[in-house]
């Protein structure tokens, strides 16, 4: 049976192919919810309701795992997910993986986060930080231009640079021994956050940490699939040729995009 994994829109599609290229045995079912997308302004409450109409459709393609792709989701309905799918598939998120990783390696450090408004005002990552590790400081800045930034396609020019580092300049994120990228849609200006830094502190990629905890628990729970038996579905709940550019552009090429709405 495929892996679901579902994204606000295609952002999470940085995680899909992290999964792809680690795991080439599974199929994968992706759905971007584009019709509604961005997830990161939104209450809890609404991303929570579309949250778990994805996860009917995911159910329905008999998908053996969900995978929250999405850091904004994965705040606000992780626990909501996990209790309304119950035995039906396992139910990952991308921000536990990343707390795993960060609370061990960085005990007693100072660590920051950049993420959208409803991630980082959620909390969730200093909260489940801190009950790994009381003595971690914990920084976190809402940096909500740069995913329309890095869907008009600027992660490469004078104007992204000089965003990037107008944010990273905030004196919330001085000192930091680490920065977690909390959201999908930052893989993509990766690079240009390590020049800021200049290699003098590691910059958190959660989607190959994800890919990995994936791989871990599919192995504990005996799920692992032997070979890949069906082509990789993508799902989105609105399609226009943005969005196909897009996807082109996380997913680090084309994909075949299918309009499924998500309801009537
Ligand atoms: N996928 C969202 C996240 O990781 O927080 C970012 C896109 C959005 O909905 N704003």
């Amino acid at each position: 049976n495929p892996i679901g994994i579902f994204d606000s829109g295609l952002g999470g599609l940085t995680v899909a192919n992290a999964v792809y290229r680690l795991l080439k045995n599974e199929q994968l079912v992706y759905f971007g919810d584009s019709a509604h997308l961005p997830y990161g302004d939104k209450s809890a409450a609404t991303i929570q309701a579309y949250s778990v109409k994805i996860c009917d459709v995911l159910l329905q393609k008999n998908a053996k795992l969900i995978l929250i792709a999405c850091n904004s989701a994965s705040a606000a309905a992780y626990e909501l997910v996990k209790a309304y799918v119950g035995s039906k598939a396992k139910v990952l998120n991308v921000i536990d993986p990343v707390v795993n990783y960060v609370a061990e390696k960085y005990a007693g450090k100072h660590v920051g986060l950049i993420g959208t408004k409803q991630t980082v005002g959620s909390g969730v990552y200093e909260y489940q930080l801190k009950l790994k590790d009381p003595s971690i400081k914990f920084s976190a800045l809402a940096t909500p231009l740069l995913v329309p930034m890095i869907e008009e396609g600027f992660h490469n020019n004078n104007i992204s640079e000089a965003i990037i580092e107008q944010y990273l300049s905030d004196s919330v994120l001085e000192g930091i021994d680490t920065l977690i990228l909390g959201c999908t849609h930052y893989p993509l200006i990766k690079d240009a956050i390590d020049k800021f830094y200049g290699g003098a502190i590691e910059v958190i990629d959660s989607s190959v940490i994800v890919a990995k905890a994936l791989e871990a628990y599919l192995e504990t729970e005996g799920l692992a699939a032997e070979k890949l038996s069906k082509d990789h579905e993508f799902l989105v709940s609105d399609i226009t040729p943005s969005f196909e550019k897009a996807a082109e552009l996380f997913f680090g090429r084309k994909v075949p995009l299918e309009k499924h709405i998500l309801w009537e």
